[in-house]
């Protein structure tokens, strides 16, 4: 694998920009690698300024679930960019983009487009408190809803691959209200709301988390907030930024059957271009300013560049059989990757969401950040680098999810195992 392109890059950008990223896992510190820096990419390939070629399982943290350059979305770019490039004012593809969204999760009766998915959290959570005229909020460990000062507690993704509790600069008032709660754990949620329900605003929640590794929700977790925000009239808000349009059409509401008040989106709304959204009942989304007294605002909110792209990526899924076929191939992936371990007599535990899986290397079940921390990251950091060399890309994390697209084939489903299979084998007495 060639690198002398990569290392004179980062070597600059270390130079210009803090440790050479713009976000910090991208640095690839915690599995003692450095970053290739991407030239290009195609479908389920991207391809490095080195010229070496990987099948791409980041995908963007999420968003290209079509695979890269979809024909559609470009062509919806292409189209929207000859119009102009932004305006900071309505258009009618930020309505349509509205219409698809509160179609497929009848939860969102009114969005609010926003930038990013920490913008998204954020706002919700300040909605959150101004309807409820309260202060406080849950969240889980190893959850992470966005960098922004409330919710970096006990942080999954970057804070959590860092191993840091937080992080420096968060005035200890503003996370003073911050309660973070073991996921998947329905008795302590229990007592904290039977102790300050009447100050908690709200409960924000990765339905299945997708930041500490991917952790699916127990039974009756995600029912056991629905029934507790109700009584202590706080609100629900499902962090789909994630596993919107992910794990199915209608996001992780729709597969455990739970109507949250608040909904947060990103990623693959934007289809590839930055954007993020928060929805819900009419009456919570009334409000926000300038309909409420809630404000909140932004000069490039409803961009049409990012609207285009996402409408046209919903309209792509919305298809019959997407999700058939897409988790299907996603289905070969996570079973081809337990076999590979299986083989060399590694244990680990897959879990999987639709398109959205993870691999912990433990036997034992993974249902909350402490079992997620358990898992031997000194063997992810070696496994993680040995598949790069074989063309694999995957998140440089074991704290984050990996993505399959509509473009993965039956071929780099086998090659990726084939590849699982060799540096399993490698790592057999590691
Ligand atoms: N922390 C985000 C993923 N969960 C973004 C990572 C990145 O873009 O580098």
């Amino acid at each position: 694998m060639k690198r002398e392109n990569s290392d004179r890059l980062f070597e600059k950008a270390k130079k210009l920009i803090p440790g050479g990223v713009n976000s910090p896992v991208r640095a690839c510190k915690s599995v003692n690698a450095e970053p290739v820096f991407i030239n290009r990419a195609n479908g389920s390939k991207i391809f490095d300024a080195d010229g070496n070629e990987y099948i791409d399982y980041i995908g963007s943290w999420g968003p290209m679930i079509l695979g890269h350059r979809h024909p559609a979305v470009i062509d919806a770019i292409n189209s929207a960019l000859n119009s102009g490039t932004s305006y900071g004012a309505p258009t009618g593809l930020e309505i349509k983009l509205a219409e698809l969204i509160t179609e497929a999760m009848p939860s969102v009766e009114m969005v609010r487009m926003v930038n990013s998915g920490t913008e998204a959290t954020m706002s919700a959570i300040r909605l959150a408190r101004g309807f409820t005229g309260k202060d406080m909020i849950i969240k889980f460990d190893g959850c992470y809803h966005g960098h922004s000062d409330a919710l970096l507690v006990e942080a999954g993704s970057g804070v959590a691959t860092l191993g840091i509790p937080g992080s420096p600069g968060v005035p200890k008032s503003f996370v003073a209200g911050t309660l973070s709660l073991p996921f998947n754990d329905i008795k302590s949620v229990e007592e904290a709301m039977k102790k300050h329900g009447s100050e908690i605003a709200c409960i924000i929640v990765e339905p299945v988390a997708g930041n500490m590794g991917l952790v699916l929700p127990c039974d009756g977790f995600l029912e056991t907030l629905k029934r507790l925000t109700e009584k202590h009239n706080s609100l629900l808000i499902f962090d789909e930024v994630m596993t919107g349009f992910r794990v199915a059409y209608g996001g992780a509401q729709s597969v455990y059957g739970i109507v949250p008040d608040l909904t947060c989106l990103g990623k693959i709304i934007g289809g590839g271009l930055p954007v993020g959204a928060y929805g819900g009942k009419r009456e919570i989304m009334e409000y926000i300013a300038p309909q409420g007294p809630v404000y909140q605002a932004g000069t490039l909110s409803g961009n049409p560049l990012a609207m285009a792209a996402g409408i046209a990526t919903l309209t792509e899924l919305k298809k019959a059989g997407f999700y058939d076929s897409l988790n299907a191939v996603s289905e070969k992936l996570g079973n081809g990757l337990s076999k590979a371990a299986d083989k060399a007599g590694i244990k680990v535990s897959v879990a999987r969401s639709g398109s959205m899986l993870g691999m912990f290397f433990t036997e034992n079940n993974v249902i909350d950040f402490e079992s997620a921390k358990k898992s031997d990251l000194k063997l992810f950091s070696a496994y993680y680098r040995r598949m790069l060399e074989k063309g694999i890309y995957l998140a440089p994390s074991q704290f984050e999810a990996l993505f399959v697209s509509s473009a993965h084939n039956a071929e780099d489903i086998e090659q990726t195992v084939y590849a699982a299979e060799k540096v399993m084998a490698e790592l057999k007495d590691f």
